[in-house]
């Protein structure tokens, strides 16, 4: 089993990224962005509940969010591997993720970040913010909330890997595919 999670700040190409993982090496792909999106279009009390932090750009609290990743893992016994796109975002996702994976006899086995500057961020968040309404790509206050709860609680669960000796970044700026060649090149290494 192959545990993989891909990083970088909102916008950095993760969603874009991973279904192309999933194509080459068959993995699982779990994004917790996509998750919650599915329970706001279905207006689930789970929906409703995040919607208000996803609009503002915030993160949607730890309790919530652990437990529907921790569910979706388990309705799939039988995989290969999981790409993890979007989770974890704190450390305490981090440390939850951990304890979730060795109960089941595994762990993650790499983080790969897609490492992109501020500027190219907000300008693709608000070219994406044209046609995929998405309130929380369409204006520059809300996609720099976002980025700054990126700096202060998520960009330390790479730091929390880096300790693990398990944390390696990427360029994510470039055509999708030239990305894609340096992150297979980073995934082949672990298998
Ligand atoms: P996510 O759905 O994870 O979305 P994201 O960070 O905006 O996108 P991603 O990095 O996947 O970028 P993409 O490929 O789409 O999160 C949304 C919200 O959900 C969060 O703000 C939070 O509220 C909540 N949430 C999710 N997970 C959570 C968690 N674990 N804890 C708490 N809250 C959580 O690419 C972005 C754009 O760039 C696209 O338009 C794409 O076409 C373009 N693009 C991609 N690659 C490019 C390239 N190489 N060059 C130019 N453009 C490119």
């Amino acid at each position: 089993m192959m545990n993989l999670i891909l990083f970088g700040p909102p916008g950095s190409g993760k969603g874009t990224q991973a279904a192309k993982l999933v194509e080459e090496f068959g993995l699982l792909h779990i994004s917790t962005g996509d998750l919650f999106r599915y329970h706001l279009k279905n207006d689930t009390d789970l929906g409703r509940e995040a919607k208000r932090y996803m609009d503002a750009g915030e993160l949607v609290p730890d309790g919530v969010t652990i437990k529907m990743l921790e569910d979706k893992v388990e309705e799939n016994p039988d995989i290969e591997g999981i790409i993890f796109d979007g989770f974890p975002r704190t450390i305490n996702q981090a440390v939850a993720l951990d304890t979730f994976l060795q109960k089941r006899g595994t762990s993650v086995h790499s983080l790969v970040m897609l490492d992109v500057p501020e500027a190219e961020i907000v300008h693709r968040l608000l070219e994406r913010g044209k046609t995929s309404g998405r309130a929380d790509d369409r204006d520059e206050t809300t996609i720099s909330r976002r980025f700054q709860e990126y700096l202060v609680k998520t960009s330390p669960v790479y730091d929390h890997y880096a300790q693990q000796h398990k944390a390696t970044k990427v360029s994510g700026v470039g055509s999708v595919e030239a990305i894609f060649g340096r992150l297979a090149a980073e995934v082949g290494k672990l298998s």
